[in-house]
Order: structure tokens, then C-alpha cells, then sequence
């Protein structure tokens, strides 16, 4: 504290007397990492990640503060080039529907593989967008992004342009600045210790859902849901804290119901497996996962 203003703040100790809070919606073809993105801006594991394409379903929310403001970032649907489907056109829809009532678009790109239709559709996507729209050139840490110089050449008609690795953080608080910059003039949408609008038995099915699609072919991810039926605090035999989690992996057919199971059940376990070593990671305790495999007709396309 400064002498010479006894009983005031230090300049660095002063808060903003106005805060700049809003929604900024991640949007861009599918693997761009806007997952990886959402989770090194929070600083937590909220949306999975995956290298196969459209890995995210949900537009999930997670939340940065700062003392100039708050941004509620929104992580949606990648867009995918594929042979027409239902999930593909619902996923594109969802991607669609959350840039309505937002304050900015960051458009996330991965400038190591080139510019392509995927691209397109996303441009087109963002064409009646009025709001400000931000570029972002993602994987900055990877030796080779030969298509960085055909992004840059499209930077005019974006209010910003940023070079960030969601992998090393590189780029990340000018990133936050220039969002910040954009929104508006207002409260915190949510209290400084809520990082996000999804419950936890969401995360929980999420996790599961990450290591069908790591561990499954082809299809299979694609036809797969997951439902988490019950999370209950009990104890191990220490008389630790632990969580008894009871989910299902649902099925398109019988045929992907067996494929998930695998021979003796050997794949479920290994998915099982897979899940609750991530899951005790990010709940801080044990975890006792008892899941199964049904079929439920409605995820046939
Ligand atoms: N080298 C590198 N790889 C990254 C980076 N960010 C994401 N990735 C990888 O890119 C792949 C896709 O990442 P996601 O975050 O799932 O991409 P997404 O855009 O959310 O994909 P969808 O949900 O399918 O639309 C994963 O294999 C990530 O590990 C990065 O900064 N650097
Ligand atoms: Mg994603």
C-alpha cells in the first residue's frame, strides 16, 4: 500500500468500475480443437476431446473471468463434410443455433490442413452473423501450418486475429483480451466460482462417451449414446469417499451391442477401464463404475 494515499488501493489492487460480460461462441469445421480450446481457457476438462470428427454433440459452456469481465465461451458441433445423416444435419443445426443471442464469433482454424469445403460451409454458416467475429489460427505449435498464409489473407473481414496453441497456451490471454474488448458493457452472467452450465452427471456421460470414441471403429461412436442413471456418494472399504456410478452405452442394433461388448466382454471393460481412470482424475476420488450395453432403436439413422 502506497503512503502517500494511505487507506486506497494500489493501482493493481484497483477493479474496473465496469465489467464487460458476454457469451462468444467457438464455431469451425470438425477437429479445428475448439474442445481442447474451451478446456485450456478454463483450465478445466469440460468438453472431450477426440481425434475423430464431430466429437462434440452438445453446445457446452464454459466460463473465463477476469477482473475487466467475464466471457462465457460456447463449444459447439465442428462442422463435417460427409454423406448426409440425421445425427450430422442435427449436429450442424445445433452449431447453427447457438451463434444466435451471442456478443462475439471466434472462428477456430486449423491452418495445417488447407482451406476446404468443411471450411465453407462454416463461412456460409457465419454470413448473416452481424456480431463481431474473431479469427483464431489454432495449433500454433505444430512445426508445420502450411495454410497459415491463406487464413491471413482472409483476416479483413474479422475485427481480430489471433495465433494461439490450445496445447501450450500460446496466445491465449490476447485471445481473452480481444474478446473482452467486444463485449458488452454489464454484470457477470454467472457467479465467479461456476466454470460451467453442464451438470455433472453430463461430464460423467461425456468422459464415457470419449473412450467409445477413442476405443470403437468407424461407426460404432456414431451410433452410440451413453445415459448415466445414478452418481452416489459412498464409501470405500477404508471408509473413503467415493462414487458409485451406474451408466449404459446405448446402442443403435444388436450388432453394435455385440461389438461393444467384445468377445467374453473383454471391449467393455476395457472402455469401462478407460472411463473411470479419467473420471477418478477428474473427480478427485475413487470411483466404482457399473455400466452395461443396451440397444435403443432411436439412434438408427
Ligand atoms: N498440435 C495440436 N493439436 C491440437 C490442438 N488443439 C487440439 N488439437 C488436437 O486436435 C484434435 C481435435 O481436437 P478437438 O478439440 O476434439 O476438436 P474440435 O474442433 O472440438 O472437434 P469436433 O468436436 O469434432 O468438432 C485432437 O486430436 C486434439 O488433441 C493444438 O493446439 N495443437
Ligand atoms: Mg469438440
Amino acid at each position: 500500500m502506497s503512503e502517500a494515499n494511505p487507506g486506497q488501493a494500489t493501482p493493481t489492487e484497483v477493479q474496473p468500475a465496469e465489467t464487460r460480460c458476454g457469451l462468444a461462441v467457438l464455431v469451425g469445421r470438425t477437429n479445428v480443437g475448439k474442445s481442447t480450446l474451451l478446456n485450456a481457457l478454463v483450465g478445466r476438462k469440460l468438453s472431450i476431446v477426440t481425434p475423430k470428427p464431430q466429437t462434440t454433440r452438445d453446445p457446452i459452456q464454459g466460463v473465463v473471468n477476469r477482473p475487466e469481465g467475464q466471457i462465457v465461451f460456447v463449444d459447439t458441433p465442428g462442422f463435417f463434410k460427409t454423406h448426409a445423416n440425421r445425427l450430422v444435419d442435427r449436429l450442424h443445426e445445433r452449431a447453427r443455433r447457438a451463434l444466435q443471442g451471442i456478443d462475439v464469433v471466434v472462428h477456430v482454424v486449423d491452418p495445417s490442413r488447407a482451406i476446404g469445403p468443411e471450411d465453407e460451409m462454416v463461412l456460409e454458416a457465419l454470413q448473416g452473423v452481424r456480431q463481431p467475429r474473431l479469427l483464431c489460427l489454432n495449433k500454433s505449435d505444430l512445426p508445420e501450418r502450411p495454410h497459415v498464409e491463406a487464413w491471413l489473407a482472409r483476416r479483413e473481414s474479422y475485427a481480430g486475429c489471433y495465433e494461439v496453441s490450445a496445447y501450450t497456451g500460446q496466445g491465449l490471454e490476447e485471445l481473452v483480451r480481444g474478446i473482452l474488448h467486444h463485449l458488452p458493457v454489464g454484470p457477470r452472467l454467472y457467479p465467479e466460482d461456476q466454470i460451467t452450465n453442464a451438470d455433472q452427471r453430463f461430464l460423467i456421460g461425456e468422459i464415457i462417451r470419449e473412450k467409445v470414441y477413442l476405443l470403437m471403429d468407424e461407426e460404432v461412436p456414431y451410433r452410440t449414446a451413453v445415459e448415466v442413471h445414478g452418481v452416489e456418494e459412498t464409501r470405500d472399504r477404508q471408509g473413503r469417499p467415493m462414487y458409485h456410478i451406474k451408466a449404459s452405452i446405448l446402442a443403435a442394433n444388436p450388432r453394435y451391442q455385440r461389438m461393444l461388448i467384445g468377445v467374453g466382454g473383454r471391449r467393455i471393460r476395457e472402455i469401462g477401464r478407460a472411463a473411470r481412470v479419467d473420471l477418478e482424475a477428474q473427480l478427485g476420488r475413487k470411483v466404482f463404475l457399473d455400466m452395461d450395453v443396451l440397444v435403443d432403436r432411436s439412434l438408427e439413422r
